[in-house]
């Protein structure tokens, strides 16, 4: 059996994948109520083909509690906050995750850690606590580390088809995790040691923000002597060894815009590259809010009440909006002490904004000039409705004519 903590974005959708996979699965998350939402039957956010699998999963009897299982294989998929001030990983509820399973597990257990975190912090940070506890309690663990490489809006897809990196102290625990994952992962699975594979998951995140970073600055460039920034970037993709990524409002979700530090925060002096291209992506939702106002400036408007944010998730089609570039602007926009921006987003229900809208018509009605700040299904399917409003397009994806650019 295989216990899986931590039943978050990415701990619920591995433990459903290995229970409709024939392994038997109980999920643990110290959050009583989200546990008690997934005993009802109901998953705990929206992604695609996840209610599915949720079915699949109950059917297979997985099973959801507080309680932590005795059993010799765990998954610890808990969150690796970081500190905004140093700019270094907090493992902290990872070691208390880890120490936990030390309580009730047999001896010679294998605790795979999928948590994202920095190089050198499992051998430095979390192995000394687990060598106290396992001295106290008389057992050895083995340490695993597995880190996700999943998307969020397609998930799913990729826990099938991803390639995996597995690090382990020993071949023989790397092949037995391996096997483990095999049962649906139909990508490659790499086993190599665990500060290896603590560095390749950070350094794909990074790799990706320094490329956003790259084409935020252009954008940047191409507006002061107003050139097309998508136009030249997609002639630039067409040479068989470029691929620029995006530029956008802002870098946000709990990966992209939090892993990179990680080399910053252990590395300084030697990560600056990835320092600015950080500080680039971080300054974009102010570069956005001087947008609105440098475009109602030419337009001759000064309410700023009807002026409305489309979109406040951090990306497209999730219901995620940690680190939202939108929940940014609005902050910086708030210290202006100006009256504040409506808006509005499909997929968040709940009210985490002033002045905000939840219906797509009457959001539209409230004001004159729309941002779009998140490229979401529902507004692409809807683009007819923005025909004479002013629109500033983040990511290009209106063919109205007269709309402004980031
Ligand atoms: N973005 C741009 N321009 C782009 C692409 C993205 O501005 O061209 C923005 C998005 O709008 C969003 C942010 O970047 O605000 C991050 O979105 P994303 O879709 O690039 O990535 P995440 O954070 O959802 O997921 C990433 C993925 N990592 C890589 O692609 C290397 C995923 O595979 C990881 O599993 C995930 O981080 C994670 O959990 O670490």
């Amino acid at each position: 059996m295989v216990n899986v903590i931590g039943l978050g974005y990415i701990g619920l959708p591995t433990a459903l994948m290995l229970a409709s996979h024939g392994v038997e699965v109980v999920g643990t998350d110290y959050n009583a109520q989200l546990v008690e939402t997934l005993q009802a039957g109901k998953t705990t956010f929206e992604e695609k083909g996840l209610d599915e699998l949720f079915q699949q999963a109950l059917s297979a009897g997985i099973r959801f509690t507080t309680e932590y299982q005795t059993t010799d294989t765990y998954i610890v998929s808990v969150p690796t906050p970081y500190d905004k001030f140093s700019k270094k990983v907090d493992p902290g509820y990872v070691v208390a995750a880890v120490k936990q399973v030390i309580q009730v597990c047999p001896d010679s257990a294998t605790v795979v850690i999928e948590s994202t975190v920095s190089p050198g912090t499992i051998e430095k940070y979390v192995r000394p606590e687990v060598k106290a506890a396992c001295a106290e309690t008389g057992k050895e663990i083995r340490l695993v580390h597995a880190p996700e490489r999943i998307i969020p809006g397609n998930m799913l897809f990729e826990l099938i088809h991803n390639n995996r990196t597995i690090g382990a102290d020993d071949r023989e625990t790397g092949e037995a995790i391996k096997q483990m994952y095999a049962s649906f992962c139909e990508g490659e699975i790499v086993v190599t040691d665990i500060q290896t594979a603590e560095m390749t998951k950070v350094v794909e995140n990074t790799f990706r923000a320094v490329n956003i970073a790259f084409a935020n600055e252009l954008a940047k460039i191409c507006r002061y002597d107003n050139m097309d920034v998508y136009e030249i970037i997609r002639i630039c993709n067409m040479h068989p060894r470029v691929n620029i990524l995006n530029p956008g409002p802002g870098v946000g979700g709990h990966c992209i815009s939090v892993d990179p530090w990680f080399l910053v925060g252990d590395y300084p002096g030697l990560a600056r590259v990835i320092d600015e291209s950080m500080k680039t992506n971080d300054g974009m939702p102010d570069f956005v809010l001087n947008r609105i106002y440098e475009i109602m400036q030419e337009k001759g408007m000064t309410d700023l009440t009807r002026v409305g944010l489309y979109g406040l998730t951090y990306k497209e089609n999730v219901d995620d909006c940690r680190e939202s570039p939108t929940l940014q602007l609005l902050e910086s926009q708030k210290r202006h002490l100006a009256p504040g921006l409506k808006v509005y987003d499909p997929f968040v229900r709940s009210d985490i904004a002033e002045n905000q809208v939840h219906d797509l018509d009457e959001f539209l009605d409230s004001v004159d000039f729309v941002v779009l700040m998140v490229k979401h299904d529902e507004i692409k399917e809807n683009m007819n409705k923005l025909a004479g409003k002013i629109v500033l397009d983040c990511h290009n994806i209106c063919p109205l004519p007269g709309v402004y650019h980031i």
